[in-house]
């Protein structure tokens, strides 16, 4: 479905009655090249996984094991491998002036390594001339979790020789479109693949190993990131370089030194070894013990790499509490609100005010944006036909307020992209838990545009006026 002008205009004349909408009042704070707009990642959206010569990839394997909660696959998900120019056409009415966007790297290299898929990466082709047409700025991520199913085989992120393969890739991709996307960025949330894929169960590849396989995983993106990172720069100049992470603020659950403690450890899990092995070429005190047989000389400094751009991504703090037999012995505690969202996680907005201020004095002021930011309520279909979700207002809205006060206060903060424009393939939920500023029916395909999609596209036109 395209969005009807009419019906876009009639809903955003309706947008004084929605809470949170004061903010979009003030919105002159920001300046006019703020980037606004969403993230997706290719395996939650595209379908179509066995179209022009795509291979398995790691979430293929672990959806095959049944290891999804509702019985759910990603062959289909949103379509947007067929529907691409649609859901363009949603940005471009909603004023996007960037959308994030991820390669599958099994389109590209269906085996991981060799030559280069010409189809699958005609899909991207023609993704970016869409995006450029519609004057949305494309920022690519090389890696949004679906590793080649050959190269797991190989050892995936547990090996090493991983680094080769993804530079390898990344001089691929850039090859056939870094003459027009010129912001790149390596990872996602490589912390949330080594914790989540490698030390627990609960994503792919699903190996269970503990804490040193996170830090196996999480040392071992780094270097490949390094890598890939020098690979694209020694040939396109004219980029934008960086890469994207979870950076979530560690809170004890009490004020005992016990849970301080492993607040601590978690944030150096969790937020430490990738922030600081790129911006620093440092190891986290507390797991330098840890580390040093997996760390080889000359490691950190291949690791480190003077980026132009740090997308974060930002949900909620870890509210992290001492948990002997847990890994790292650290297990989540009880947060200090009462409002969480559908996947359980405590809505806590002055969190990333923290976060944005931290690189801030921390780091440097080095430029910014939130890469995702969003939440997954459970919305329902009105007797209108319409999706009214103030609780995902309400959370953007919240959040937006925070960038503003970092701004404000001094932070490099480029832009806002919103987690995520369409319901999609929430990985180990499935399609159960919904994200979208744009309602997805699965078995129609039909994009229904939440109220939180016109608040959002009333915010951005105001902000982008000013
Ligand atoms: C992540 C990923 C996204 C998720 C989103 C909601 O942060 O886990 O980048 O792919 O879908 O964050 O969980």
């Amino acid at each position: 479905m395209r969005l009807k002008r009419r019906d876009f205009l009639a809903a955003t004349a309706a947008l004084a009655a929605f809470p949170g909408n004061t903010l979009a009042a003030k919105a002159p704070a920001f300046h006019k090249d703020f980037l606004w707009g969403a993230s997706t990642s290719a395996y939650q959206i595209e379908g179509a996984l066995d179209a022009d010569g795509r291979g398995p990839s790691v979430w293929d394997t672990f959806t095959a094991q049944g290891h999804i909660q509702d019985g759910s696959t990603a062959a289909q998900a949103c379509q947007h491998y067929t529907r691409y120019r649609e859901d363009v056409a949603l940005m471009k009415a909603a004023h996007f002036n960037a959308y994030r966007f991820s390669i599958a790297w099994p389109r590209v290299q269906p085996q991981g390594t060799g030559p280069a898929n010409a189809k699958g990466l005609d899909f991207y082709d023609r993704l970016v001339d869409e995006l450029l047409r519609a004057g949305i700025r494309p920022l690519a991520c090389l890696y949004h979790w679906d590793m080649p199913q050959a190269l797991q085989d190989q050892g995936g992120w547990q090996s090493r020789a991983m680094t080769g393969p993804f530079a390898d890739y990344a001089r691929a991709v850039a090859a056939r479109l870094g003459d027009r996307v010129k912001d790149w960025m390596m990872l996602n949330e490589p912390n949330v693949v080594a914790i989540f894929g490698h030390g627990l169960r609960e994503h792919a590849p699903g190996l269970g190993l503990g804490e040193m396989g996170v830090l196996r995983a999480l040392h071992h993106q780094n270097l490949a990131q390094g890598a890939a990172l020098r690979a694209i720069r020694a040939e396109h100049g004219d980029c934008r370089l960086g890469t994207v992470t979870s950076v979530q603020p560690c809170r004890p659950e009490t004020s005992s030194d016990a849970d301080r403690a492993a607040a601590i450890r978690w944030d150096a899990v969790w937020n430490r070894v990738a922030v600081d092995g790129l911006l620093r070429g440092a190891v986290p005190d507390v797991l330098a013990e840890r580390m040093a047989p997996i760390i080889q000389p000359g490691d950190l400094a291949a690791i480190r790499f003077p980026i132009d751009l740090l997308g974060l991504n930002y949900y909620s703090p870890n509210t992290m509490r001492h948990a002997p037999g847990q890994m790292f012995e650290v297990g989540w505690g009880r947060a200090p609100t009462d409002r969480f969202t559908a996947m359980g996680w405590p809505v806590q907005p002055d969190g990333l005010y923290e976060v944005l201020m931290e690189f801030k004095n921390l780091y440097g002021n080095p430029a910014t944006f939130v890469a995702e930011n969003g939440a997954a309520y459970d919305d329902a279909l009105s007797a209108d036909g319409q999706v009214h979700d103030p609780e995902r207002i309400r959370y953007l809205a919240d959040h937006i307020a925070e960038v503003r006060r970092a701004l404000a206060d001094g932070a490099n903060v480029t832009g806002y992209l919103a987690w995520s424009l369409l319901d999609n393939f929430e990985w180990a939920f499935g399609l159960s838990k919904r994200f979208g500023l744009v309602r997805v029916d699965y078995d129609s395909q039909k994009r229904i545009p939440k109220d939180s999609y016109r608040w959002f596209a009333d915010f951005i036109q105001k902000a982008r006026q000013s």
